[in-house]
């Protein structure tokens, strides 16, 4: 028995009283009993066996259904180095505000303790976390989610290393009393913090998924960001796809956007040209080190999928609907009378007879959504139809090519490769995206996301601008490619000027070519793009002129841009690169008139 463990256990048990403490084994059994006593006492219910197979359904709290930006904070000893991206605490006063509120917070529940590994069980690229919880909503979402169990410990042994994550519901049950359905805190007394410095995790008050399965956003990007800046690797907020051609070469790209983007359709592509294939190796994260040969290699961490429902169909991302065929959880979609799920843009009609997300009778021609905009599925990757026969190779797959991306209405091309590395990171520092309806703000306005890490990069964001500009360094010719895409330009009369979806396909296999050195590219004051009849169309019913449109550099439109990378930059402070500034200079220069 890892000692380290045995006491960190003791000491959370003697803090939050639980009535018992249960050791998670990781196996199917495990899930199957916890999961019977879920639907037993009102928390779950099991959909029709025959329409969905051993799935799970769940209604939360209306307070609890999606991650807390503000309530998440970065605590490290200094507050410069949580950097202007992040809310900070000092360590001593969070650990005392949390130590009140963990004090007694598990009395009348089960305290689990979840051995997991965020990465294949044993790879050199994999890290392994241990999680408290009060949930066995949490133990079983982690089940699917991470690599759980026996064979966790048995890697660990007596001294290894882990990522201590302590979660509580943050609602004891006193005696006598009936257990809510979705049993949590109220949004003050909801905290989701991160120790740096001490690999450490504390969150309290909320089950929601990125709040409470603490090896997703938690430890895979905030803690590990940190630890692969220690290290000299890369955690980043990426999917992870393998393209392959007619003749049989592989290649490997990871992915990041801000949300409402399309990552996970983008993850689950089907190539549209024909002779090429696409695999699924992760839909959200990225672990990237690297190689001997000097190259990076990725491992997707996660082992399963915790995807957004509304929107998912059989048009959007079919790979994704035939992976939701069973073993499923699903949170805050539509449950239908015949006992099966049901979200707002899966392209079948609205059943008649339903309950909406709050447990309302609901028939779909009311005027409030039956689904919450972010309700989720959680599902093993393996069942997806295109996962990689790779997708758990401990050592991990070679990345020819990064791509960054935002959702612009205008004056961002189809597709611009960087002009190098340096411009590359500039491209990702500077990645924006037009809020939609899925995040906070009026829709319409243009969010700064860098690498789509906003709310996950654990520590200044500068110095992690710094930290992409030393990897270049290091890696000099074997370095990636960089692009940067926009699949959502659209005409004067506001129609998409790009069909998107599978047909996206077409750009990354232009940027295969760059990158196996086929494919011609030409300089623009953006960077490199497809000349006129690079980009393969054959098939598709998009004429000259559109794609003129797509790949147009409207330079007064950027010009106007100018001002606003500026002042978002100037966030970062004297912790911005000299570098970046550079860039920043270089793109004005390109750019003037
Ligand atoms: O909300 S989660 O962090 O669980 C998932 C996501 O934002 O991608
Ligand atoms: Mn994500």
């Amino acid at each position: 028995m890892n000692q380290k463990l045995k006491q960190w256990v003791e000491e959370v048990e003697r803090m939050c009283r639980p009535e018992a403490v249960h050791w998670c084994d990781g196996t199917a059994e495990e899930y199957d009993r916890l999961a019977k006593l879920m639907v037993a006492s009102d928390m779950a219910k099991w959909l029709d066996e025959r329409k969905r197979p051993h799935s799970l359904y769940f209604r939360s709290d209306p307070s609890d259904v999606a991650r807390v930006e503000n309530r998440t904070f970065i605590s490290t000893p200094e507050k410069d180095d949580a950097g202007p991206t992040n809310n900070w605490i000092a360590p001593d006063e969070l650990k005392r505000t949390l130590a009140g509120l963990y004090e007694g917070c598990m009395r009348g529940r089960t305290m689990y303790v979840i051995p997991f590994s965020m990465g294949p069980v044993g790879s050199p690229l994999s890290r392994i976390g241990v999680e408290i919880t009060d949930s066995a909503y949490v133990v079983c979402n982690m089940h699917i989610m991470t690599r759980v169990g026996t064979r966790v410990l048995e890697a660990l042994g007596d001294d290894g290393e882990f990522v201590p994550c302590l979660h509580s519901v943050g609602a004891p049950l006193e005696q006598g009393h009936k257990d809510s359905s979705w049993p949590c805190a109220p949004i003050e007394k909801k905290y989701i913090c991160h120790f740096p410095a001490e690999n450490l995790i504390w969150s309290y008050g909320s089950g929601y998924g990125g709040n409470a399965l603490l090896g997703k956003k938690c430890f895979a990007l905030r803690i590990a960001s940190n630890m692969a800046r220690r290290e000299g690797w890369m955690a980043e907020h990426m999917l992870i796809l393998r393209l392959i051609a007619p003749d049989g070469r592989k290649y490997h790209a990871a992915a990041a956007f801000p949300s409402a983007c399309g990552k996970t359709n983008l993850a689950m592509v089907r190539p549209t040209l024909p002779g090429w294939k696409a695999e699924c190796i992760g839909d959200d994260i990225a672990w990237i080190t690297p190689g001997k040969d000097g190259r990076l290699y990725a491992i997707n961490p996660e082992a399963g999928f915790f995807g957004v429902a509304p929107g998912t169909s059989r048009s959007s991302n079919p790979m994704a609907m035939d992976t939701l065929s069973g073993n499923c959880i699903f949170t805050n979609t539509v449950l239908t009378e015949d006992g099966d799920i049901w979200w707002e843009g899966m392209d079948v009609p609205a059943p008649a007879h339903a309950m909406d997300w709050k447990g309302r009778p609901w028939n779909g021609k009311s005027a409030e959504k039956g689904a919450h905009p972010n309700a989720r599925f959680t599902v093993p990757a393996a069942q997806c139809p295109v996962i990689s026969p790779d997708w758990e190779d401990p050592r991990g797959v070679p990345i020819d090519f990064f791509i960054f991306g935002g959702r612009r209405s205008s004056t961002t091309p189809l597709v611009t490769e960087a002009l190098d590395w340096d411009h590359g990171v500039f491209l990702g520092a500077t990645a924006c995206s037009e809020t939609t309806a899925a995040n906070i703000g009026s829709v319409g306005n243009l969010r700064f996301d860098p690498f789509a890490m906003l709310p996950f990069c654990g520590y200044h964001m500068g110095d992690y601008f710094s930290h992409w500009l030393a990897m270049g360094d290091k890696l000099g010719k074997s370095a990636p490619r960089i692009f940067y895409v926009n699949w959502f330009r659209k005409d004067a009369a506001g129609r998409f000027l790009w069909p998107g979806y599978g047909e996206n396909s077409r750009v990354l296999i232009w940027m295969c070519e760059r990158a196996a050195g086929k494919a011609a590219a030409e300089q623009t004051p953006l960077g490199l793009m497809p000349p006129a009849g690079a980009l393969d169309l054959s098939g598709l019913d998009v004429d000259a002129r559109t794609m003129e449109e797509l790949l147009r550099v409207d330079t007064a439109a950027w010009r106007n841009d100018l001002p606003g990378i500026e002042a978002h930059l100037a966030r970062f402070g004297t912790r911005l690169p000299e570098r970046i500034r550079r860039q920043f200079e270089s793109l004005r220069e390109r750019l003037a008139p």
